[in-house]
């Protein structure tokens, strides 16, 4: 007990006489960041990982990853057509666990990929479709993708654990139910494989489709960087605070629809609020028939759901967590909503003036 009470004095006395000499080794932390460029930070690096970075030769592990990108990111996958007229459509998802992400301005962290981003790609496909993955595991551990929805047992990557180091395996299903659903890897301990980035969603589009509209992504998650089990950040698609900083574009009088998953862990609920609006809210997007119209959607782990509203009004609006200590850990974004101009000029003609 003395001796770590020494300890504590000893090293608040080191930092009160020479700050600058922590500053400098902090200064040292030279990294390849999210969109490739090359800093120096003195920001938090919690992982052990990191310190690969070190070497100036490293960028390969980096993710490169665009919050922007990923919101309207679909992959449809390879189609072809079967002979009994089945649409096939097969991915190849490649698991890493070595990769290196900035989850954060400044914070870089080891995380645990399906084709080296957290989320991983948005899988889609219409109902009744065959699904293909090519799944290979290029991780150090054994890593599996287990869908929601409904197929055989052994295409639920549970039991089939799918070693490291270039293990495969091959799922296959009939895409269904209609609706979003989220797809996760299911080895032990789930919770870490999850929390460390091994998510992403699975889009089935009714046969009869959709109305058209302008149609977004949005994963809720969170990093716990420091390995205390709570979360250190939260947002939508990964980067704290990114569509508060960079508003997402969408224009009045457009339908906009969003597949909506929550994938946080140690935390029992998220929510969703989206301002001076209302939406119609599909729970699982199974029913074509909205459950709820509202302003605010409570989500545990894996619940998900659709969303679909219009904005009247032209103007900036906040969307965000309503439980405010996620909000203010990033979950948080703004819809700049832009005029329609075609639409205007329609209305125009419509009422002749
Ligand atoms: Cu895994």
């Amino acid at each position: 007990m003395i001796a770590s009470i020494s300890v504590i004095i000893a090293m608040s006395v080191l930092y009160i006489t020479f700050p600058e000499s922590i500053t400098a080794q902090q200064e040292d932390n030279v990294l390849v960041t999210h969109t490739g460029s090359i800093i120096k930070t003195t920001g938090e690096i919690i992982d052990p990982v990191y310190s690969t970075l070190l070497d100036p030769e490293y960028t390969e592990s980096t993710v490169e990853f665009d919050p922007m990108e990923y919101l309207r990111e679909f992959n449809y996958g390879k189609v072809s057509q079967l002979p009994d007229g089945t649409t096939l459509r097969e991915f190849t998802i490649i698991a890493e666990d070595d990769q290196i992400m900035e989850v954060s301005p400044g914070v870089f962290f080891n995380v645990w990929t399906f084709n080296g981003t957290v989320p991983g790609p948005t899988i889609r496909a219409t109902e009744g479709d065959l699904v293909r993955i090519n799944f290979i595991n290029n991780g150090s551990k054994p890593h599996t993708m287990h869908f929601h929805g409904i197929h055989p047992a052994e295409m639920d990557g549970v039991f089939e654990i799918v070693g490291q180091g270039g293990g495969r395996f091959t799922y296959e299903f009939e895409a269904g139910p209609a609706g979003v659903h989220p797809y996760h890897c299911h080895v032990m301990p789930v919770e870490e494989h999850i929390v460390r980035g091994m998510y992403g969603v699975y889009i089935v589009d009714p046969k009869e489709g959709r109305p058209a509209a302008d149609e977004m992504v949005m994963v809720l998650n969170g990093f716990d960087t420091d390995f205390d089990t709570e979360n250190n950040s939260y947002a939508a698609n990964s980067i704290p605070f990114y569509y508060q900083n960079n508003p997402i574009q969408i224009n009045t009088n457009e339908l906009i629809r969003i597949y909506v998953v929550n994938m946080v862990e140690f935390d029992p609920i998220n929510n969703l609020h989206l301002h001076a609006n209302l939406f119609d809210y599909y729970p699982t997007g199974t029913s074509l028939v909205p459950s709820f119209y509202t302003d605010m959607i409570t989500l545990s782990q894996t619940e998900r759901g659709i969303m679909e509203f219009e904005y009247e009004y032209p103007g900036k609006y906040l969307f965000h967590a309503h439980k405010i200590e996620f909000s203010e850990k990033g979950w948080v974004g703004i819809f700049q909503v832009n005029d329609n101009l075609d639409q205007k000029s329609q209305t125009e003609i419509d009422y002749g003036t």
